[in-house]
């Protein structure tokens, strides 16, 4: 079976939701008990959307680097998409998605023309709490901002603790992605896979498939 595969890199302030973000979104289930892992992993998962078109989606989450205010090379290497979290209820995390997608544009060294038509997008996350600080106004705003004629930044919002808008906002990611960029046999029992952060993602695409 032929599938798309499409890295995503979840980006922003820690303690803005993205780890519960994936583990809602992935297992449907929100818990307050996170073992931090060493390095970032990722989680396969294979979306459908609405049309019908099927990606694999290989989920990057960090390990609190982020407190150092750059994940690294390693972590953006290769990323087919972005998801930039803030926190509704915290203006300073909505703030820093300016630095974030800076410190992702310039990391991942994308040509100028790929930069601007690289799917992002953007989730406001914990809206179950009532403390708002950021209305979906300023979000778009600056989604407007950061757009380009090619790719529009799609805003959206969620809680990852009762899980509204989290599977619409990957889903509609998966949706963004125009060009496959690697197709693969996988076998349907092998589609969660981890990585530590020093590995890189080629070394898992060539050594796992076509090869050279
Ligand atoms: P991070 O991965 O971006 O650093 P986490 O963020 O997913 O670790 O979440 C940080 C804290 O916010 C966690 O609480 C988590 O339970 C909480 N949280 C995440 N998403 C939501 C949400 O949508 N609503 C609410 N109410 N809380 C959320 P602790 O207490 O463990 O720090
Ligand atoms: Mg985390």
């Amino acid at each position: 079976m032929h599938k798309d595969i499409l890295k995503v890199v979840l980006i922003g302030d820690g303690g803005v939701g993205k780890t519960s973000l994936r583990n809602q979104f992935i297992h449907k289930r929100f818990t307050n008990a996170y073992k931090a892992t060493i390095g970032a992993d990722f989680i396969t998962k294979e979306v459908e959307t609405d049309s019908g078109k099927k990606v694999m989606m290989q989920i990057w989450d960090t390990a609190g680097q982020e407190r150092f205010q750059s994940l690294g090379v390693a972590y953006y290497r290769g990323a087919d998409a972005c998801v930039l979290v803030y926190d509704v209820n915290n203006f300073l995390s909505f703030q820093h998605l300016e630095r974030w997608l800076a410190d992702f544009l310039k990391q991942s060294s994308l040509p100028l023309e790929e930069a601007r038509n690289f799917p992002i997008l953007i989730v406001g996350n914990k809206i179950d709490i009532d403390d708002r600080v950021v209305s979906r106004r300023q979000a778009r705003a600056f989604a407007e901002q950061h757009s380009s004629d090619k790719m529009q930044i799609p805003c959206f919002e969620a809680s990852a603790k009762d899980g509204t808008g989290v599977e619409k906002a990957f889903k509609h990611l998966a949706m963004m992605v125009k060009v496959p960029q690697l197709e693969l046999d996988l076998n349907d029992n092998n589609n969660t896979l981890h990585l530590t952060q020093n590995e890189s993602r080629s070394s898992y695409k060539y050594g796992s498939s076509t090869c050279c």
